[in-house]
Formats: C-alpha cells, sequence, structure tokens
C-alpha cells in the first residue's frame, strides 16, 4: 500500500513537471524566503472550501517540492480559501506562503492527525502517558524552511480536542499546530495562528530559529494551550508578535525529568524582543517546568505583559535535575496581573512515579531590571526547594503599583537569595541581603548576536 502511494506520487510528479513546462521566477530583489520556483496547491487537486480534504493534496505537493531541493528549493503558495487538511509534513528548501484570506484549516476528525512516539526528551505524552498525535504541520530533520504569507491563518479547530480532554476522551495526547523536529534555518512570519489544540509553535531540538510578526491565538478558556514552546533549542529570536493564549504564551522548556536529563539537549541563545503577551491561567512568559535538560543565556527585551494570571514565572521541582541560569529580562510594562513575578520549586507533575526527587534544580543567575506595573495583585510569590535554595535572583528599578484593594500583600519569599535596587514596593529581606552585591548578577555584556543564515 505504501509502495503505491509513493509510486503514485512519483507518477503525478513527473506529469506535473512536464506539464507545467516553464516555472514561474521570482525576481532577483524577491523577500526573504522566496524561491526560484513555485507551485499552488491547486495544482496538486486541492479545493479550499472549507469541506474537502486536502491532506493528500498538501503530501504531494510538499513531496513534488523536494525535487527543487537542490535548484534553490520552491514555494509553496497556497491561495484565498479555506483549506481544510490533517497532518502533513514539510520538506527542506520550502517555502509555505498563505496569501492573505488563505486559511489552513485542521480537521476535526481525529483519525486524520497520526499517532508518534513521544519525544526522547518527555518519555511520555503531556496530557496523556505513551504516544501523542502528530502535529498539524511537521517538519522533521529539515533545513531552510520559511512559513510566512500576507497574513494567512493557520487555524487548528482546538474546540474539539479541548472538549476531549475536558471530558476525558482523549486517547493519546494532543497534537500542535506547528511542530518541528532536529531542523535548522526556519523563519516563521506573516502569519496569523489560531486555536491550536495544544500548542501553537513547538520547536524541539532545533537551532537558528526565527519567529517575527505572527499573532497567535486560542480560547481564553481553552485547557493548557501555549503559545510559542522553544523546547531544547538554541539559537532562537523570537519578535514583534503578539500571543493570547489560556496557558504559557511563550514558555522555554528542555524536557522532562530522567528523559530530558539523559537526552541533555538544553535551551540557549534565546532572544525575546519586543512581544504582546496574555495568558489567562497560566504565566505571559514561562521558564520550565519541563527544564530538566537546562535553559541558559535567555535575553528578553521591551515586554508587554496584560490581562494575565501570572507575568513571568520559574517552574521546577525536585526530580527535575537541570538549571535555569544566565536570565535578563529588561524594560517589562505590565498590567492588570494577579501574580507579577513567580518563582517556584514545586510542580508536581512526573512522567512516571518513579522520578528521582535527589535530582535537583539549579536556579541561579536571574535578572530582571526595568519592570513597571500597574493593578498587580501579588507582586512576586518566590519559593525554592528546601535545601536547594534558588540563588542570585536580582531586581533592578522595579515599580510595582497593587490593586487598591488588595489583600494577599507584595511580596513572599522562602529558600530564595538575591538582591535588590530601588525596588518599590519593598522586596522580602531574602532578596536585600547585605551580603549580595551586583557582582553576583547576569549582566547584559554577555549578549550574543544569533545569526539566521
Ligand atoms: C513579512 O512582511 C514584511 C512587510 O510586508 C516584509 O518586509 C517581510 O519580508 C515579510 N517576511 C517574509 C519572510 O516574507
Ligand atoms: C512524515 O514524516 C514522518 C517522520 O519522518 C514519517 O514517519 C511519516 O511517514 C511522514 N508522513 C508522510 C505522509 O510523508
Ligand atoms: C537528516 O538529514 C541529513 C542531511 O539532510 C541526512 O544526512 C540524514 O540521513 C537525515 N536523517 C534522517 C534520520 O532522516
Ligand atoms: C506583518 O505581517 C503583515 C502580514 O501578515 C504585514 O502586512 C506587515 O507589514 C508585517 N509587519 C512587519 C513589521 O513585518
Ligand atoms: C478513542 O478511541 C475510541 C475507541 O477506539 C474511539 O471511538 C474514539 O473516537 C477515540 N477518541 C478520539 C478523540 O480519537
Ligand atoms: C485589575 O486587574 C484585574 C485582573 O487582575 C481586572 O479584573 C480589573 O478589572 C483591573 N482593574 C482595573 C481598575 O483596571
Ligand atoms: C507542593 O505542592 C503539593 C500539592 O501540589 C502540596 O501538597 C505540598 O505541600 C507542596 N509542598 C511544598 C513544600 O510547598
Ligand atoms: C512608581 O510609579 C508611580 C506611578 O505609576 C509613581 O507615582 C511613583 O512615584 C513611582 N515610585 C517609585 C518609587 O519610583
Ligand atoms: C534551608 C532553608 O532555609 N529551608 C527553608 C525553606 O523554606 C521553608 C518554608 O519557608 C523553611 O521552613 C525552611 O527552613
Amino acid at each position: 500500500m505504501k509502495g503505491l502511494v509513493v509510486v503514485l506520487a512519483l507518477v503525478l510528479a513527473a506529469a506535473l513537471g512536464s506539464v507545467r513546462g516553464e516555472l514561474r521566477r521570482l525576481g532577483d530583489q524577491a523577500p526573504p524566503g522566496s524561491r526560484p520556483h513555485s507551485v499552488t496547491i491547486t495544482e496538486f487537486g486541492a479545493v479550499g472550501d472549507g469541506k474537502t480534504l486536502n491532506t493528500v493534496a498538501f503530501q504531494n505537493a510538499v513531496f513534488y517540492v523536494r525535487s527543487f531541493a537542490d535548484k534553490g528549493g520552491a514555494q509553496l503558495y497556497v491561495p484565498k480559501g479555506r483549506w481544510l487538511t490533517g497532518s502533513f509534513n514539510l520538506t527542506s528548501h520550502l517555502t509555505l506562503y498563505l496569501e492573505k484570506g488563505a486559511v489552513i484549516i485542521g480537521s476535526k476528525d481525529s483519525s486524520q492527525w497520526p499517532i508518534v512516539e513521544p519525544l526522547p526528551s518527555y518519555g511520555q505524552g503531556l496530557d496523556l502517558p505513551g504516544p501523542r498525535h502528530r502535529s498539524l504541520i511537521n517538519g522533521y530533520n529539515l533545513t531552510d524552511v520559511v512559513i510566512t504569507g500576507n497574513n494567512g491563518v493557520i487555524d487548528g479547530q482546538g474546540s474539539v480536542w479541548w472538549q476531549w480532554l475536558r471530558s476525558h476522551e482523549l486517547n493519546h495526547s494532543r497534537p500542535h499546530l506547528l511542530e518541528f523536529l532536529h531542523s535548522e534555518k526556519i523563519v516563521i512570519s506573516n502569519l496569523t495562528f489560531l486555536n491550536s489544540p495544544a500548542w501553537s509553535i513547538h520547536p524541539v531540538y532545533c537551532s537558528n530559529v526565527k519567529v517575527h510578526n505572527v499573532t497567535i491565538k486560542t480560547a481564553l478558556d481553552a485547557p493548557l494551550t501555549d503559545g510559542i514552546v522553544p523546547d531544547s533549542c538554541s539559537n532562537v529570536c523570537i519578535e514583534d508578535s503578539t500571543v493570547s493564549v489560556s496557558h504559557e504564551a511563550i514558555s522555554l522548556k528542555s524536557g522532562w525529568d530522567k528523559y530530558g536529563i539523559s537526552f541533555g539537549r538544553p535551551t540557549s541563545n534565546i532572544h525575546i524582543n519586543r512581544v504582546d503577551l496574555l495568558s489567562s491561567s497560566g504565566a505571559a512568559l514561562a521558564f520550565g517546568s519541563e527544564m530538566s535538560g537546562g535553559i541558559s543565556d535567555i535575553h528578553v527585551n521591551h515586554l508587554r505583559i496584560h490581562d494575565s494570571y501570572k507575568g513571568i514565572s520559574f517552574k521546577t521541582s525536585p526530580g527535575r535535575g537541570g538549571y535555569i541560569k544566565e536570565v535578563v529580562v529588561s524594560d517589562v510594562k505590565m498590567e492588570d496581573v494577579h501574580i507579577g513575578i513567580e518563582f517556584t520549586g514545586n510542580c508536581s507533575s512526573h512522567p512516571d512515579d518513579s522520578f528521582d526527587p535527589s535530582q535537583l534544580p539549579v536556579i541561579n543567575q536571574i535578572t530582571m531590571k526595568n519592570l513597571v506595573g500597574t493593578n498587580i495583585s501579588t507582586v512576586g510569590v518566590l519559593s525554592g526547594i528546601d535545601g536547594a535554595p534558588f540563588t542570585a535572583i536580582c531586581l533592578s528599578n522595579l515599580n510595582f503599583s497593587m490593586v487598591a484593594d488588595s489583600t494577599s500583600g507584595s511580596w513572599s519569599c522562602s529558600n530564595v537569595s538575591g538582591y535588590s535596587q530601588s525596588v518599590f514596593p519593598q522586596p522580602c529581606r531574602e532578596l536585600s541581603d547585605p551580603s549580595s552585591s551586583s557582582s553576583i548578577c547576569f549582566s547584559l555584556s554577555r549578549y550574543s548576536a544569533i545569526a539566521i543564515a
């Protein structure tokens, strides 16, 4: 059966190649992601009526684009229309371009989202143990892929998955909208992502990933939908984007307990600039709680967080191992947030009951400077691990104004230490230790530029 499909696809590819004859050539001054060749999804039999299932058309189109890999690659053009599809794979040297009014829609039929093994750094699916559903759009072992458009839309129709999760009808963990594994030189820009079943953009074991000018939204009462989740990745840049989801808007991760420790791939050199984040029930910017491969060298600038449960959260637990260190978050505006800053060493979700509580995480050298908060209920809840305190938490130039009738108090701290200057309201004494000095704090001088080829 599989052989037949491949043969048919080859025949189709050859036929299209000869029929088309001359492929469109794009100008020399073309924008990033432009390719010397272009094909349109309708050439593969796709119908943009919102009803016809186009999974095979997308699969065949990508299969055909593979033949341009050594000729500069090709663009797959998706015109205006509603293009219903199940899960499909991308290929290297591909630009997927969604025209204005083009909407790629995820099927509501779970069998259109095949089952795959859990990620090796997680060992289990996140909603349920065992395997998980493949994402809608997948990249495996790719290089040089651009997903862009004139504000086209990728809509996961996640509400069916949210309902299955709530009613315990899921058989396997939910899929994401866009996932890249073991890939490099990825650009995602100028698009809107709606209603992911779980996470919207999930690069894992990737390097040189740029996310620019995207809008991500899910219903605010959806269960556990995350926006952008760089996971065991290096050299990632997220800029000029707006994320509004129920759970974490941007979440940095690197694997779960013993699986993440033995996989050992950290998340490092991440730059996040000029983003606008909302998380109705989680944290707008989160680190962890899956961080067993380590998270370091993170630079966040010009962040707006509003109408969120938590603002910035560092999450871990005994059993995780790993580290979160060398983080600088600066120039943050927070409005209408319940808990501004959270550190917790008690995130009790584990892939197995057999986790090793002696695997203690290290949280060290976290600097936050130039934060202004208005209408915040509780400024900071910092709760480290007894016997493995979080250290060198450095706060500089923070000014939070509280909810008028706040009864929760401004700061609570345990098992943490650090340094603070010009912080209002006055932080807890753990962060005012006179023996600490600014020399323990991670500074911006270690900024390292990242190159996206
Ligand atoms: C995104 O849109 C901007 C403005 O139209 C354009 O300059 C940029 O090249 C686009 N990005 C890509 C990857 O096409
Ligand atoms: C998509 O890629 C995965 C991983 O390489 C592979 O197992 C699967 O068969 C591919 N699916 C299609 C339709 O090509
Ligand atoms: C991954 O890609 C590289 C380079 O294209 C190739 O050599 C290798 O065989 C691929 N590995 C798998 C598992 O597909
Ligand atoms: C962002 O993308 C939209 C299309 O989605 C485009 O019109 C706009 O110019 C882009 N802005 C930037 C700054 O690239
Ligand atoms: C779970 O499996 C049952 C039995 O095979 C099936 O009827 C049901 O549709 C599946 N649920 C989902 C969400 O795929
Ligand atoms: C303060 O923030 C809360 C959410 O934390 C919101 O419900 C409330 O309307 C805000 N108050 C004002 C005056 O903006
Ligand atoms: C950790 O959380 C669990 C419930 O999630 C609670 O029972 C336990 O007391 C907490 N431990 C600490 C040290 O806060
Ligand atoms: C904090 O900001 C408010 C205005 O939002 C200002 O009135 C106050 O003086 C500032 N406090 C400090 C200590 O800078
Ligand atoms: C070592 C240490 O200071 N442990 C403290 C951690 O926090 C708890 C709760 O505040 C304290 O009881 C421990 O003494």
